[in-house]
């Protein structure tokens, strides 16, 4: 099984419809998306509209949990609410904090920053105390439930093993990072980054 990884969208529409098409091609059996769709330089209702209309398992992020309370707006490229028609605030409002999906190697959780917490990430390098001080992770490792997480939130591509967790993160579009799309494979838990080149209008 392979499943194609949208990391964080930040609005770049035009990433993010090079990312689908990629994932397209590549014939993935899903593609999940781990949400702060909103704040960003591109369009925001483009963006609801490509992950809506392509069936990309979608949660939400901090920034949309911003967005749609209109709260942290003085964070840079923040959005006003006119950059969502209503359509598209709907369809951000009903997105879950975090989506439960079978693989051939038990449960995967898709979430934003780790578990149902939207502002905590793990880091490729985080380490010791930084494991040991992350709750939402260590409710995750108590637990047999899961065996890959796949988060966002840290807008830095990674795979690694913690416990018996396999933790993916899936990058980000936005422009100011490293822009990539995901591949995991599920069977040989495995993952492959596509850098995303940069993109103009036309
Ligand atoms: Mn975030």
């Amino acid at each position: 099984m392979r499943i194609g990884l949208i990391g964080d969208v930040h609005q770049e529409d035009l990433a993010l419809a090079w990312a689908l098409g990629l994932l397209s091609d590549e014939q993935v059996d899903l593609v999940v998306c781990v949400g702060d769709i909103a704040d960003g330089f591109g369009d925001l209702d483009t963006c609801c509209e490509l992950l809506e209309s392509h069936g990309v398992i979608t949660v939400k992020g901090n920034h949309d949990r911003w967005f749609l309370a209109q709260q942290m707006r003085e964070l840079p490229q923040a959005s006003s609410a006119a950059a969502a028609n209503p359509a598209s605030r709907e369809w951000l409002a009903q997105l879950p904090s975090s989506v439960s999906i079978e693989t051939p190697r038990g449960k995967a959780l898709v979430c934003h920053g780790m578990g149902d917490d939207d502002m905590v990430g793990v880091k490729p390098y985080d380490e010791g105390y930084a494991l040991d001080s992350n709750l939402p992770l260590q409710r995750l490792l108590a637990s047999d439930e899961h065996r890959i997480v796949i988060a966002g939130h840290t807008h830095q591509p990674m795979l690694r093993r913690v416990g018996h967790l396999t933790l993916v993160n899936a990058g980000t579009l936005h422009r100011e990072f490293q822009p990539c799309v995901g591949l995991l494979d599920t069977t040989t838990l495995t993952e492959r980054f596509v850098p995303i080149p940069r993109l103009e209008p036309g």
